[in-house]
């Protein structure tokens, strides 16, 4: 009788898909009280699970390949920077987004190029480094492909004491306003590691994105105040045009060091060296790490990746301070630095973006020689191009990636015990 009954609604559902389109199929399900095999373009006015309700809020489209905001990530290596054959002295990190000017592509990044690799805080001094970015300078390069790239030197120096970025100027972002060009960056006035990695954020100008560059010698994004969840960190700065203002986000380490809580904030400028103020929602993105961001259509979208519950996911904000996850993926770049076109022009038309720099930390895996090294990624988060083998739902690993995820002796000997308690052995 039961199964008479629902092969009865079934064929009433598929009746109703035929006669009523939409319309018909939401009145069938409603009355059959079964999700419909048609699946609704619009949100249905039944009852959705809370999973289901995303699906008409949240995504796109319920399959990730027709989602603008759904990117698998695809590298190459570059060529043009030499690295002392990766034994820890060089190491060039932290991209910025790449401009485009007089037909080349410029790039911006943390340089360093030291006696020994970093040998923590205790170690440190003068010339010996903290940490990957100590002792840093910030240098630039140019290409006319974005594969290879000609090395043009230091763009910024490290100041004089006490200047701020005495020690390391490090983690810049460019920004292009009014025909003039600013360079934001973390300015460290300590080793890193000696207390955290703590530092504000200074900049400097130029005409040209040549140079050169002027520093402003101030602070323009201060840390929080006493307590506030960015009391020592200023990390990232990520500027955009959006509202006739520089917006800059950035990332703060909070909570107790060593087991940081990462989370993006956002400051706001009507001059691009200040004052900004700090929006009063920061926190605005509670996960990710060098966050990268590009207009989409009427608001920004964020490439959240590594800390946070929401790592590994593709957020969107129409109103640029309400962050929504719009898309999950994987194998995302490490501090992405995208080419976005229309970065500077306050668009309300985010067009997306399709490649950018971005880096490997710890390039050969030896803690000794700690190096990272700036490499290319390619993706499809563009409304001006569709690219189907940039949007295939999962990243077919082979097996070897699997396995060299292997368990520890530690994990091998807890499981043997856990298995003769079980087996009683
Ligand atoms: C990076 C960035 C900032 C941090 C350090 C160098 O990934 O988050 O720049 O200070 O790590």
């Amino acid at each position: 009788m039961k199964r008479i009954a629902i092969m009865l609604s079934m064929l009433t559902l598929i009746w109703g898909c035929k006669q009523g389109g939409e319309s018909g199929v939401e009145e069938t399900a409603k009355e059959t009280g079964v999700f419909p095999q048609i699946m609704p373009e619009e949100k249905p006015d039944f009852a959705l699970s809370a999973s289901m309700d995303r699906i008409y809020t949240d995504y796109e489209s319920p399959r990730p390949d027709k989602n603008e905001l759904f990117s698998q990530f695809k590298y190459t290596e570059l060529k043009g920077f030499d690295y002392n054959g990766h034994d820890g002295t060089i190491t060039r990190r932290d991209p910025s987004k790449i401009l485009l000017h007089d037909g080349k592509y410029y790039v911006w990044y943390t340089y360093r190029n030291t006696p020994t690799p970093p040998q923590g805080a205790a170690k440190c001094n003068d010339t010996i480094p903290s940490s990957d970015w100590d002792l840093s300078e910030i240098w630039y390069a140019t290409s006319t492909d974005g594969f290879n790239w000609e090395e043009q030197g230091v763009a910024i120096k490290r100041p004089e004491k006490p200047l701020v970025g005495w020690r390391s100027v490090t983690t810049t972002d460019i920004l292009e306003w009014k025909g003039k060009y600013y360079l934001y960056y973390q300015g460290f006035m300590e080793a890193s590691g000696k207390r955290g990695d703590d530092c504000p954020v200074a900049v400097s100008y130029a005409d040209s994105p040549d140079g050169p560059w002027t520093p402003h010698n101030e602070i323009v994004i201060p840390n929080g105040g006493e307590g506030a969840w960015d009391q020592f960190s200023i990390h990232d700065p990520y500027p955009l045009v959006h509202d006739g203002k520089i917006y800059i986000y950035y990332k703060s380490d909070f909570g107790q060091k060593g087991d940081w809580i990462r989370m993006q904030g956002l400051a706001i400028a009507d001059n691009p060296l200040g004052p900004f103020e700090k929006h009063p929602l920061n926190p605005l993105i509670t996960s990710g790490h060098e966050t990268s961001l590009f207009p989409y259509k009427g608001g920004v979208a964020a490439l959240v990746y590594k800390d946070g519950p929401e790592h590994n996911t593709i957020q969107y904000a129409e109103d640029w301070v309400n962050f929504e996850i719009a898309s999950i993926t994987e194998l995302m770049p490490y501090a992405a630095a995208p080419f976005v076109p229309d970065a500077f022009t306050d668009t309300k038309d985010g067009r997306g973006i399709t490649w950018g720099l971005a880096h490997f930390i710890n390039y050969t895996g030896e803690w000794s020689k700690f190096n990272s090294k700036l490499v290319r990624f390619d993706c499809d988060l563009s409304r001006d191009i569709h690219d189907p083998q940039m949007k295939h739902h999962r990243v077919n690993h082979k097996p070897d990636v699997y396995y060299r995820q292997a368990l520890t002796q530690k994990q091998r000997k807890r499981i043997s015990e856990e298995n003769k308690a079980l087996l009683g052995l």
